[in-house]
């Protein structure tokens, strides 16, 4: 039998983290051959919480997982870890400014990626996300100086997969004939969901729905303001879904895309398409063996350039904002 992959779990108490772990140990994020060994990190006053989730996670009796560990101390979470999964994050709470979300986020990501460099395994694979997540790994990426740094990503698998449900709807087909799909530039209200570059069964999207209206006034805004809609009408932020799109992330990572696809990771920008080095921006990549690399060679038009451009502009303002902040 295989020597089981540690999975480090931060925020594990909170609600994608309930709905994440139940399928990280059934197998659902490395393969169903491959056990796994979860470690949960949590804050103080979460850790009992996170103990009642752990109970559960025994009484599934799940046949791939070979253990639960719980700590309120990120080295000893990181120590060892394969897999890091950075949900844990400071909400905005009322009245709360921009800055402080992103002082207060400093103080766990900062920590939390020493710790990464202290201690994981030499292949650790980071996945952000708790928001705000590109410029959360960001910061966690600056302080693992000795970890490549293409090891850091931040989520925007959820918008990837929102846009092609909203595509497929529109189309009227499933939502495995839609590919190529690529979400652009912060996992915020500014994200660019990319439809000139997608196919919806072999064939152009945009060509395809030829709705030029819908495509900016409906698809766009629709993909881009989802998670309020959920907040709205399920008086709680998306859990499910998000858990959800963080396994196909760490899958798709692991396990490569399909040929003649791509999806959407944030990754450090090694200058492409614009995009300033360093910064954490959502892309089409494929991946691997284990590694991704940015699709290369897109025409890039000028409504796409203008809204990838205002998009990359608001990560280049956080990440400005966090080195005032003196967070990197
Ligand atoms: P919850 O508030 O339910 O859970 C967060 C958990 O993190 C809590 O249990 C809290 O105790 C814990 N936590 C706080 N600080 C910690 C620290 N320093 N170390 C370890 N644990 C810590 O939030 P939930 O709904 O689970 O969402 C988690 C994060 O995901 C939020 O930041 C949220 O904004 C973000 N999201 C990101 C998405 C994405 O697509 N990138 C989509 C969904 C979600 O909104």
């Amino acid at each position: 039998t295989r020597t089981p992959v540690t999975v480090t779990v931060t925020g594990a108490a909170g609600q994608i983290g309930y709905a994440l772990l139940f399928r990280i140990a059934s197998g659902a994020l490395l393969g169903p051959d491959v056990p796994v060994r979860l470690r949960l990190l949590e804050i103080p006053q979460a850790v009992k919480a996170a103990e009642g989730t752990a109970m559960e996670l025994d009484d599934c009796a799940f046949p791939l997982l070979s253990g639960v560990d719980i700590f309120d101390d990120a080295t000893k979470a990181f120590a060892g870890t394969n897999v890091a999964l950075l949900v844990g994050a400071r909400p905005r709470t009322k009245g709360m400014e921009r800055g402080d979300l992103l002082e207060a986020n400093g103080g766990i990501f900062k920590p939390q990626g020493e710790a990464i460099n202290a201690g994981a395994a030499d292949d650790v694979k980071v996945l952000v996300v708790g928001n705000p997540a590109n410029t959360n790994a960001l910061i966690a990426q600056q302080h693992a100086p000795d970890v490549p740094a293409e090891r850091f990503t931040a989520m925007t698998r959820l918008d990837h997969n929102r846009a092609i449900a909203q595509v497929a709807k529109k189309a009227g087909v499933a939502v495995t004939d839609i590919k190529k799909l690529t979400i652009w530039g912060n996992h915020s209200a500014t994200q660019y969901p990319d439809l000139f570059h997608a196919e919806i069964a072999g064939k152009n999207a945009a060509e395809t729905v030829n709705d030029r209206d819908w495509l900016e006034n409906d698809f766009i805004p629709t993909v881009a303001k989802r998670g309020a809609a959920i907040i709205e009408a399920r008086g709680a932020s998306s859990a499910a879904s998000a858990a959800s799109a963080a396994i196909d992330h760490v899958h798709t990572w692991v396990n490569g895309t399909a040929d003649g696809d791509w999806t959407s990771m944030a990754v450090v920008s090694d200058g492409s398409y614009g995009v300033p080095e360093g910064l954490i921006s959502s892309f089409p990549v494929t991946t691997k063996d284990g590694k991704w690399e940015i699709v290369q060679g897109l025409e890039i038009d000028e409504f796409s350039r203008g809204r990838i451009d205002a998009s990359v502009a608001e990560l280049a303002e956080e990440r400005d904002a966090v080195r005032k902040l003196g967070l990197i």
